[in-house]
């Protein structure tokens, strides 16, 4: 609503109109007349409220923050927003992964961990989770995936079958579904988590040096978790309760923050790394790459309109900056294409010109026109390049850097080579054995149970119990114990997850 008249109604043209309870009709009860534009209007908003919601992600929430550069990481990347004493405008959304968009904040999920960096050389997203691996390695099985823990086609309800047969079929996921299925998967609020870029990324210095890294949010309120039992409960009394925390946290002026570190690799490690450094299901253990201080991220501002800056903002892997890049992460580069395609789709082609997703510098591209351009040049700018009227030109020496890395072989269909220690198992059997508490082993288990005991085939069943007993025999033995028909309207309910229904 513009700032100039506020105490009288205006069409979206901006007239004032007459009535918000009257529909215009002949007498009091004759027809309604077709030009009553004004109700036109309103109904036809109406039902042009909705722009599809996101396909992964629909339910999530956010503010907008600050990063600051609190260390000295220049000899790693020139990436403007990552030197020293740098302050940087940010947009954070955090989500659960399966649940539409009216769906419960608490629900088991993996939590999304989206951040916009507005930085003076362009926007720089970093779309990470709240765990630091992924469930597959391979972007062409993302699709089947996500099918496999949403919906049956033709019920349309969700099926721990399904979803247990993808993931027994696709034992890579393993190490992901143990974080899942620990306490990772219940936060109790969006403030008391970590946030990770999971893949591995590029940084490139000032001299052009590279070097590989892995990205680290730690919370500085501390990890904290729901319970399942707190979680189903919280499910049905307040499904927006990770919105409603962080909203009322910001407004209290609580402002939580994160302090970001990264694993720094030298670039030439990758070849003989014991781990395929790139694949997605992996973490590189802090004791070979340690933990490099960054800077602290800060939310402080809630959005003034939900629609307006959180469902519509348009978050994209493809957004890098300068000393920044991509690596051969194949998950990575999959995810670089579709991003900005569900963009394009979702919000509309012009979708980086809304306030929310627009940088906080110049954009000098050659795009022209699309539904809802809003953003345009001079006219005497040219919409064409090259051209010999001042337009602007390319720039190797802006761009600063090759981000590419160097790549040999046949063009083919397989995994990446296995380094010494790559299998599917693992990392998940450690951190069970080494990472967990016996607490947290024992929530573990019960989550297991809970959820595998709602598995109604028995050949898939023994199949599930092989996959935990690959993690670690005596998980898969204390799995085996607990499973037993669950009681109706148990705790483990299937109504009452995400991403595992
Ligand atoms: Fe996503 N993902 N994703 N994802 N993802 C989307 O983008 C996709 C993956 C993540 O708050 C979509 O606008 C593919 C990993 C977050 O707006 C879509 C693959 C990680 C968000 C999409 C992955 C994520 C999304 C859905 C396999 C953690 C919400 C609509 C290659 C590292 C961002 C949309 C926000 C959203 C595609 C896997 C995190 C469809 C193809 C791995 C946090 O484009």
């Amino acid at each position: 609503m513009t700032d100039e008249n506020t105490d009288f109604t205006t069409t979206q043209a901006g007239a004032p109109v007459a009535s918000d309870e009257h529909s215009q009709s002949v007498g009091a009860d004759g027809p309604i007349a077709l030009h009553d534009a004004y109700l036109v209007e309103k109904l036809a908003q109406f039902n042009r409220e909705k722009v599809p919601e996101r396909i992964v992600h629909a339910k999530g929430g956010g503010a907008f923050g600050t990063f600051t550069t609190t260390a000295d990481v220049s000899q790693y990347t020139r990436a403007a927003l990552f030197q020293p004493g740098v302050t940087t405008e940010m947009l954070a959304r955090f989500s659960t992964v399966a649940g539409e968009q009216g769906s419960p904040d608490t629900w088991r999920d993996p939590r999304g961990f989206a951040l916009k960096f507005y930085t003076s050389e362009g926007n720089y997203d970093l779309v990470g989770n709240n765990t630091p691996v992924f469930f597959i390695r391979d972007g062409i099985k993302f699709p089947d995936f996500i099918h496999s823990q949403k919906r049956l086609p033709g019920s349309h309800l969700r099926d721990h079958d399904m979803q247990w047969d993808f993931w027994t079929l696709s034992p890579e996921s393993a190490h992901q579904v143990t974080w899942l299925m620990g306490d990772r998967g219940l936060p109790a609020s969006w403030r008391m988590m970590d946030g990770f870029g999971s893949h591995t990324y590029q940084w490139i210095n000032a001299q052009g040096e590279k070097f590989w890294v892995k990205y680290h949010f730690k919370t500085e309120q501390g990890n904290e978790i729901l319970s399942q039992a707190d979680a189903d409960r919280i499910a049905g009394e307040d499904a927006d309760f990770h919105i409603r925390d962080l909203a009322e946290a910001i407004d209290r002026n609580d402002f939580p923050t994160w302090k970001l570190s990264v694993q720094i690799m030298p670039y030439a490690d990758a070849a003989t790394y014991r781990f395929n450094p790139f694949d997605l299901t992996k973490v590189w253990p802090h004791s070979d790459y340690p933990l490099h201080e960054v800077g602290t991220m800060e939310l402080n501002r809630n959005p003034e309109n939900y629609f307006a800056q959180i469902e519509q903002a348009t978050f994209a892997p493809s957004n890098f900056v300068p000393g920044i890049a991509a690596s051969p992460d194949k998950m990575l580069l999959a995810r670089i294409f579709s991003y900005a395609d569900a963009h394009r789709y979702r919000v509309g082609t012009n979708h980086a010109q809304l306030p929310v997703n627009l940088p906080h510098t110049a954009v000098n591209d050659y795009s022209k026109d699309g539904a809802a351009r809003y953003q345009f040049s001079s006219a005497t700018t040219p919409v064409y390049a090259p051209n010999s009227v001042g337009g602007p030109a390319a720039s190797p020496s802006a761009h600063g850097d090759d981000s590419g890395w160097e790549s040999d072989g046949v063009l083919q269909r397989s995994a990446a080579t296995l380094h010494a220690e790559d299998d599917d198992f693992g990392q998940a059997g450690t951190l069970v054995r080494d990472v967990l508490d016996d607490a947290a082993r024992d929530r573990l288990v019960g989550n297991i149970v809970g959820h595998v005991s709602k598995v109604t085939r028995p050949d898939l069943l023994l199949r599930v119990l092989d996959y935990w007993s690959s993690v670690d025999e005596e998980l898969g033995r204390r799995v085996a114990e607990g499973i037993k028909p669950s009681a109706p309207g148990s705790n483990e309910d299937p109504a009452t997850v995400g991403i595992l229904q």
